[in-house]
């Protein structure tokens, strides 16, 4: 048998294995859990009060930082030592803690490397952003003081006119607190927790091989890792970390109180986990180590530790060190603990203070860098499938969606449209003019989007192959051989875009001239970046393959994907000139991946639980910086019931990134197989988005300036309100709206909350609901429940089109909803939905403010000369303002004027929406004739 034969075979093997009924299950056994994972478990058995470290040698650097060395007490007091000394870990360690601008506090422990250890311990490069060291504050002064009845001083910096941080020496804790009330805020080895494993040289008979099923890794440096507890103060509840498939509020996992299916530490380990579970701690595709805490009493604040090795972090549940002697702080104080522990790296970790929880996420984003601004026609529909089969396939199915009056602005293409899963080429007997194919969807202001893997079939005859070969670009095995692997393409290697040379190579890919048959109207997404590996241990890569700098790839485990994603965004933005904003989807995800595109949250199931989770998934993911993320509307894996799908969409709308995706051997399901009724019901969610669009292009900017999450829980708008505080069904996009899924069958009723004191509109037929209330509902079928909260102004585009491109120049509505004073404010962001020009001034930002029966429309822009720049180019040359409706104002109203030019103009009554059979009309002006570039008011007489 030859060697291409035998790999159709293993790979014939591998998808029946993949979609066989049996394997219609999450394999558990393929994974390791914490008992399996001798750090985790090492780590998970320490007591409480277990550390005997101290800080001493305390003093400014010549860099503005706090330093000190941090040794075991015995040494120090040369008494008895309980609990021994661990072997090895009496060299001191070295504390840095440094204080930067907005609130942030950051130290670091690491080995010190005066004292030689074996190796440098790998700390995560490329993720916190250049413009952060900027706001580095150099501390000059320390003070002195004794805390909690220490016999000893510990040490006070400054962090701001608010905070303070303290590195108490003995017992080693560090802590920031209120600079008033001295309240702790944020502390870690409050509980003595803290465990730092040195590297050191092996002992003899010592074998520090570790096996899993049929894997060996060589660990040949042995155990290095890192664990302490994190305590987050007046905080009712903690959320973050992902990626898992559970609550946005996070469940504890040890301790009273643990839920069935929770006694496992949430896991941060990039993996391809096959049918995933909607309920569990287990970790998927991507890791963000990143945890809010929020609490009614004290606010929100939030800990990142930037370590891209395995993960496992508990949370515990209140009481859960009851009867423990050795605890530092009360038992029943008002804190959630938490302990982080990390297979390898280096403790480089932050703490934000807040206070709210935007301030956190603005502080996170200013470590880790602002989300991306996307293209316009990225924020709309997207219709996937696994696969479009061949360029009929694609004629037909973009052709129906204009047949069905349904619009789309991106279609897709997986692994099948290439030469034997050779990336950056083409099936040439399927897609034999895909230039021709892209160009006749982009006619239409319509994109495409290719899948880009990072496993390379080891093919000679393959280019990429050929070159990555022979420059040395893949991971390396432990014994230096290119590392070699199965994936979807057989025997397959993987390039080592950790090493910036690489990633430059491999951004070249994607010119024109490389990328045959691309177009500048087609955009790319990343897979199995975790990486995935189907004969890997836990189908990923060894965790002593190597990387470049010699880097073994436990080390930087979770940061190989955000790398990937990186270099393909790199390379979008090479092949436009610097100038096309790039959009690439990836399925693993680290922190700073918000830079680089989009994420979804994988291979869900068409099931109503997947439909659930999906919410708490996505915000959590907005929480944490991604803020451009959806999962797979109709769920990858099975055929969703029409209901089922209708809901999706419906849910669906409402996602950042808005995708319909399926696997290959489910049923055809594009919005028109399933009777009229159904596909209307899916043409009005589609039409519900992109009738939203100018609103979530806002929404973007606005993260793309703050890092604000364009989906919100509702507690980041309602941050006292304890009744959000477990709601993870319902969401805010923006300030706005709130809007509450359907996740079950055959809804007769569904139950919101709708916080706050002012009121709620309903955003189809403006019924005014009270705020602080929770409803029972009628659920129809038309829609899931959405409403405008009082006191805003959404800007809307009412009139429906083929694709979002295609709605460029159409006017604007703007619906606006009065509070009990009769005022509302809202914005409108707009650019040219494409380029970089946006950054050199060419927007426009406009704010609309309704007050004393006036509406005012003025610029929010820095400088006058930005809102020139926009004018005076051809970006938007006719967009004017068609409809202002006015929900909460008197039906006495009758006219107005609009200033300048003194035009009287008549209040109508109209319908809220362009759907058919409205019956409820309110007070509209129609045509006020203003330009949505101007200023401009609009009295009420
Ligand atoms: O490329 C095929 C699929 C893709 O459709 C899906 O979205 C990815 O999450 N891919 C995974 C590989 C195979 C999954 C069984």
């Amino acid at each position: 048998m030859n060697n291409s034969s035998s790999n159709r075979i293993l790979i014939l093997l591998f998808s029946l294995l993949l979609i066989s009924p049996l394997a219609l299950s999450w394999k558990k056994d393929e994974f390791r859990n914490c008992d399996q994972t001798p750090f985790c478990k090492r780590a998970r058995s320490r007591k409480p009060g277990a550390c005997n470290l101290i800080a001493t040698g305390v003093a400014i650097s010549d860099d503005g930082d706090l330093t000190a060395k941090l040794i075991p007490r015995t040494l120090e007091n040369n008494e008895a030592q309980d609990p021994p000394i661990e072997k090895d870990n009496s060299k001191p360690l070295l504390l840095t803690i440094s204080v930067y601008q907005d609130g942030i506090f950051r130290f670091k422990i690491d080995e010190d490397p005066s004292l030689n250890p074996p190796k440098k311990r790998f700390e995560v490069p490329d993720v916190i952003i250049d413009e952060f060291s900027s706001k580095k504050l150099y501390l000059q002064r320390l003070s002195e003081e004794k805390i909690d009845n220490d016999s000893e001083y510990s040490s006070v910096v400054y962090l701001d006119d608010d905070y303070e941080g303290v590195l108490r020496h003995d017992p080693f804790e560090v802590f920031v607190r209120d600079r008033v009330s001295k309240k702790r805020v944020l502390s870690v080895n409050s509980n003595g927790l803290f465990d730092f494993e040195q590297l050191r040289e092996k002992t003899e008979g010592e074998d520090w091989q570790e096996r899993f099923r049929s894997h060996t890794d060589s660990r040949p440096y042995g155990p290095q890792s890192i664990s302490f507890d994190v305590s987050f103060f007046g905080a009712d509840f903690v959320s973050g970390i992902p990626e898992h498939a559970t609550s946005l509020a996070l469940k504890p996992t040890r301790g009273p109180g643990v839920e069935d299916g929770f006694s496992e530490p949430y896991r941060l380990f990039n993996l391809d986990v096959f049918e995933y579970l909607h309920e569990s701690p287990f970790g998927l595709y991507g890791s963000i180590p990143f945890m809010i805490s929020h609490g009614k009493s004290r606010g929100t604040s939030g800990f990142f530790w930037l370590n891209a090795a395995e993960m496992q972090i508990d949370v515990f549940g209140s009481g859960w060190n009851a009867g423990e002697d050795k605890i530092m702080l009360p038992v029943d104080e008002h804190r959630i603990d938490t302990l982080w522990m990390s297979e390898a790296g280096v403790v480089d970790a932050f703490f934000f203070v807040g206070p709210g929880p935007k301030d956190v996420v603005k502080q996170y984003t200013s470590v880790t860098g602002r989300p991306a601004m996307p293209q316009l026609f990225a924020t709309a529909y997207h219709q996937c499938r696994w696969n479009y089969r061949d360029e009929e396939d694609v004629f037909g199915v973009d052709s129906k969606f204009d047949e069905h009056d349904i619009p789309y602005d991106v279609l897709w293409l997986d692994i099948e449209h290439t030469d034997g899963k050779r990336y950056f080429t083409w099936d040439k007997i399927l897609f034999p003019n895909p230039a021709e194919m892209q160009n006749k969807l982009a006619a239409k202001g319509r994109h495409m989007v290719t899948i880009v893997d990072p496993h390379i079939k080891r093919d000679d005859a393959y280019h990429i192959h050929k070159e990555a070969s022979d420059n040395g670009y893949y991971v390396k095995e432990a014994n230096g051989k290119d590392f070699d692997g199965w994936c979807w393409p057989g025997s397959s290697s993987y390039v080592d875009v950790v090493n910036p040379e690489i990633r430059s190579w491999w951004a070249d890919k994607f010119s024109y001239d490389q990328y045959v048959g691309s177009t500048p109207s087609l955009y790319i997404w990343n897979d199995m970046n975790e990486p995935s590996v189907f004969n890997g241990p836990e189908v990923s890569m060894p965790r002593d393959a190597l990387h470049y700098g010699n880097v073994e790839h436990r080390e930087l485990h979770n940061a190989y994907g955000y790398y990937f994603h990186m270099a393909s965004s790199n390379g979008l933005l090479k092949r436009g000139n610097g100038n096309d904003r790039p959009f690439v989807l990836s399925r693993a995800f680290f922190p700073g991946s918000q830079r680089y595109g989009a994420i979804w949250t994988g291979d869900n199931t068409a099931d109503w639980d997947h439909l659930r989770v999906s919410i708490p998934m996505v915000l959590t993911l907005g929480l944490t910086g991604i803020i451009f993320s959806g999962a797979d509307v109709g769920g990858f894996f099975g055929n969703p019931e029409p209901e089922l799908l209708v809901r999706w969409y419906q849910v669906g709308a409402y996602y950042p990134f808005f995708r319909a995706h399926a696997h290959q051997d489910t049923k055809r399901r594009e919005p028109w197989l399933f009777g009229d009724r159904n596909t209307e019901l899916i043409r009005e969610a589609i039409h519900t988005r992109y009738m939203y669009l100018p609103y979530y292009y806002t929404l973007f900017r606005e993260a793309n300036l703050t890092g604000t999450p364009v989906l919100r829980p509702l507690w980041m708008e309602f941050p006292s309100d304890e009744e959000t505080f477990s709601n993870d069904e319902a969401f805010m996009v923006g300030n706005s709206l709130l809007v509450q899924g359907i996740y079950t069958e055959r809804a007769k009723k569904v139950s919101v909350y709708l916080p706050g004191e002012e009121s709620w509109y309903d955003a189809r037929t403006g019924t005014t609901y009270k705020g602080g209330k929770r409803y029972k509902l009628d659920a129809t079928e038309e829609s899931i429940p959405a409403f405008q909260r009082a006191g805003t102004i959404i800007p809307r585009k009412d009139r429906f089109r083929r694709s979002s491109t295609q709605m460029e120049n159409d006017p604007y509505t703007l619906v606006i909803t009065l509070n009990s004073s009769k005022e509302a404010e809202g914005e409108l962001y707009i650019d040219d939905g494409k380029s970089f020009e946006f950054q050199q001034g060419a927007y426009v930002h406009r704010r609309f403010t309704f007050s004393s029966g006036k509406l005012t429309s003025s610029s929010l822009s820095h400088s006058a000369a930005t809102n020139t720049a926009v004018k005076s180019s051809t970006v938007l040359p006719g967009s004017t303002v068609e409809r202002i409706i006015l929900l909460g104002l008197p039906s006495s109203a009758k006219s107005a004027v609009v200033e300048p030019g003194k035009q009287k103009v008549e209040i109508e009554l109209g319908p809220l929406t362009m759907r058919r059979g409205q019956t409820h009309m309110y007070p509209t002006i129609r045509k006020p004739n203003v330009r949505i570039t101007d200023d401009w008011t609009i009295q009420i007489l």
